[in-house]
């Protein structure tokens, strides 16, 4: 009981200690690239199998066809001598940063394995001076900060990818900035917003996270009613009064900004649409996530990504 108690009142300060514990937390729990719950959280209809032969061949024109009558997309493999030997995440599940990075890799269909890290010991990452996830190596190098990683990876594999107008890179820029000044600081003042869904956020958090048995029972209700709380100070922080309707403000601000198209990118996303994709993933299927799918315009756009990212190409140990 003494040990509890004791375990509880570290866990409380340690959550209250500092406002980016909130990530810490919200990062440990919320996505996971098969399944949450029973739930599917990423599409299978980019996986397509082709038959050979005249009838098989025939079979495999309509059924693309009609994949693509129904607005089927597809990920953008790399050519295989692009494709980095060994990828490592080492993350929090939950983690909107962490999700982000996932996005890219998943896109992308770059395998790599995911080490789980615990946020109370981080015992996983002590061989790292960075003290924060995502951290990525790539063939032994380490890479830091969810933009940094993805702008270092993808300058690293995909060159050139494509030739973009100064426009378009310039647009690019600013919706990936968006991302991490603002819309990242809307998402937890929403999923910790009262104590019901504090409650399904640690849920899905302890039960995702790298926790031991008794972390897991007492982080999350620990962990639940200190977010309540540390929340109601991120508001004042960000000048938030009202979280729902900042989060379907930004949701709606997104749908502005791809102006009828289906991506930021046109027909293909571009790091903006994965950036955003990925920092909303983990709070899709809570409360928030589905409020804000119901009260804003972004549900196709959010389909159309489930769909083009595709399978994750994490690696199952
Ligand atoms: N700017 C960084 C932010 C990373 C970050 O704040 N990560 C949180 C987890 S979501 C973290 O590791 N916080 C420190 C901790 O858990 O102790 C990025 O984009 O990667």
């Amino acid at each position: 009981m003494r040990r509890a108690t004791t375990i509880t009142s570290f866990l409380l300060s340690r959550t209250l200690a500092t406002a980016t514990v909130h990530h810490r937390l919200l990062t440990t729990a919320t996505t996971s690239s098969t399944s949450y719950s029973g739930r599917r959280w990423f599409s299978t209809g980019s996986a397509q199998t082709v038959s050979l032969g005249v009838a098989g061949a025939i079979a495999s024109v309509a059924a693309v066809a009609s994949l693509s009558a129904q607005g089927v997309y597809a990920k953008e493999p790399l050519p295989a001598d692009l494709v980095p030997k060994e990828v490592v995440l080492y993350q929090y599940e939950a983690c909107p940063f962490c999700n982000k990075v996932k996005a890219f890799l998943d896109y992308y269909d770059i395998p790599y394995k995911v080490v789980e890290v615990n946020p109370l010991s981080k015992k996983e990452i002590k061989w790292s001076e960075y003290k924060k996830v995502p951290i990525l190596t790539v063939d032994g190098e380490q890479l830091v900060d969810s933009s940094a990683i993805i702008d270092k990876l993808g300058n690293k594999i995909v060159p050139n990818k494509r030739v973009n107008s100064a426009s378009d890179d310039d647009e690019e820029k600013k919706w990936r900035g968006w991302v991490d000044s603002h819309l990242v600081h809307v998402l937890s003042p929403n999923i910790y917003r009262n104590t019901s869904e504090a409650l399904e956020s640690f849920d899905y958090i302890t039960s995702q996270g790298n926790f031991s048995f008794t972390e897991k029972i007492t982080v999350k209700y620990a962990g639940a009613a200190a977010m309540y709380f540390v929340s109601k100070k991120l508001k004042k922080k960000y000048n938030i009064t009202d979280e729902r309707a900042a989060l379907y403000e930004a949701a709606e601000t997104w749908v502005d900004a791809l102006n009828g198209r289906q991506f930021l990118g046109g027909s293909k996303p571009n790091l903006a649409d994965l950036a955003v994709f990925g920092v909303l993933r983990p709070i899709r299927y809570l409360r928030s996530g589905r409020d804000m799918v119901e009260h804003t315009q972004i549900g196709d756009w959010y389909t159309r990504m489930e769909r083009v990212v595709g399978d994750s190409s994490r690696i199952k140990a």
